[in-house]
């Protein structure tokens, strides 16, 4: 079993450099290499000072850990990480990415609030999007972009018409976390859920093809073909006391509005409970050293835009891990081999301890490989594995 994960504090993952330019931070990823736990990633994302940190520090059992932004300027210039043990899947650890705010003036390229998200899409398992107020026009029209994925994301290399609706199969839980709700929940006179509340709101305008109801329609209808499986939690004001609003990390949640504290509760619940570990194919679940290798790839594809493509991500992370399998088990093999006092009584000798140590290191290979589907890195193991043989009873 694997040791917890012991980390202070968060960490730049991805830096969102001056010049426009995202890259990844190899403290972060050696730090994620030394990972072998599989992880379930949850990523938050939104306009600026929305209270998203605020909130993650609540997801990693923390009051403080993420810094909040007491002033105006965005805080946080890219993508931060936190690994904590996960509250209750036990040997899996909880990966939590903090971005930073959308909507940054500072920030002049159109790119960087798709980018951020398209980040924190590929990497997580399950997506926040916090907002503050109400879910309406104008939260809406800050998601524009969603409608833009198309031209970022790939499931598969090869073009295919379809794939947008083979987004869904592949991409996180999605969660909208409405901050500072101050309506009651209710359409029509009737009481109605948080998630019907969202699902009212992406109710598409008919007949949804007249031009005018397109440009209405098309964030939503994105929002419904991405996201199978979409959740919404309001939130109460925290307090009334100004002075507390400022630095909440400070202060005890038996200071706060009641409703607000179980309402984070109830979101931090549903989080753990519901956000699975992530995966990348549907089948190969990601461990901590994946999840760096998949931020890695999908850090060069947004920065030198092209298309981010799952199926390659999956591809390039299988070859590498493979190529690693490979070496390990001849590795093995070799340094058995070595104990062998040579030359041994009879051939046989020789050939019944070398095809044991062969059995031992295949298994190795067998263990750490995956996705080899047309056998290519089990042929190439097995070319080395005979030219040793040679070697050894040359
Ligand atoms: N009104 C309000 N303020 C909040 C809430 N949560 C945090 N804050 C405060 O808003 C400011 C920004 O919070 P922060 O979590 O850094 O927002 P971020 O920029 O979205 O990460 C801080 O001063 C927090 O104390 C909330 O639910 N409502
Ligand atoms: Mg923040």
């Amino acid at each position: 079993m694997d040791p917890p994960i012991q980390m202070e504090a968060p960490i730049c993952l991805i830096e969102n450099t001056a010049n426009g330019k995202f890259v990844v931070n190899s403290e972060a990823i050696r730090f994620l290499s030394g990972i072998n736990q599989p992880v379930v990633v949850v990523a938050i994302v939104g306009m600026y000072r929305t209270g998203k940190s605020y909130l993650m520090n609540k997801l990693a059992g923390a009051q403080k850990g993420f810094n909040l932004g007491a002033t105006i300027r965005a805080e946080t210039k890219g993508i931060w990480m936190w690994c904590v043990p996960h509250p209750l899947k036990k040997n899996h650890t909880l990966v939590l990415l903090d971005t930073e705010g959308l909507g940054d003036v500072e920030k002049g390229d159109g790119k960087n609030d798709i980018w951020i998200f398209t980040l924190a899409l590929l990497l997580s398992s399950a997506m926040v999007y916090n907002s503050k107020g109400t879910i309406d026009q104008d939260a809406l029209d800050k998601l524009k972009f969603v409608g833009e994925l198309t031209e970022i994301i790939k499931v598969k290399s090869k073009d295919n018409e379809d794939e947008e609706e083979k987004f869904s199969r592949h991409f996180p839980i999605f969660i909208w976390a409405v901050r500072d709700f101050h309506l009651s929940l209710e359409i029509e006179g009737g009481q109605v859920s948080a998630d019907g509340y969202l699902e009212n709101a992406l109710k598409l305008k008919k007949p949804e093809m007249l031009p005018r109801n397109m440009e209405y329609n098309k964030p939503r209808i994105c929002l419904q073909m991405y996201f199978g499986n979409r959740k919404c939690f309001v939130f109460d004001f925290p307090t009334t006391n100004n002075e507390f609003l400022q630095r909440l990390e400070e202060v005890p949640d038996d200071k706060l509005n009641k409703k607000f504290v179980d309402q984070c509760k109830e979101f931090c619940d549903y989080i753990w409970k519901n956000a699975d570990t992530k995966s990348v194919n549907d089948t190969v679940k990601v461990t901590g050293h994946r999840l760096g290798e998949l931020a890695k790839i999908y850090t060069e594809a947004v920065s030198s835009s092209k298309f981010a493509c799952m199926e390659d991500a999956a591809l390039s992370l299988a070859e590498m891990e493979n190529k690693a399998s490979v070496q390990e088990a001849t590795q093995h093999y070799e340094d058995k081999m070595k104990t062998v006092g040579l030359p041994t009584e009879t051939l046989d000798d020789f050939m019944t301890l070398s095809s044991q140590y062969e059995d031992e290191a295949r298994k190795i290979f067998l263990e750490k490989s995956f996705n080899d589907n047309d056998q290519q890195f089990l042929r190439e193991y097995l070319d080395v594995g005979t030219q040793n043989i040679q070697k050894q009873s040359n």
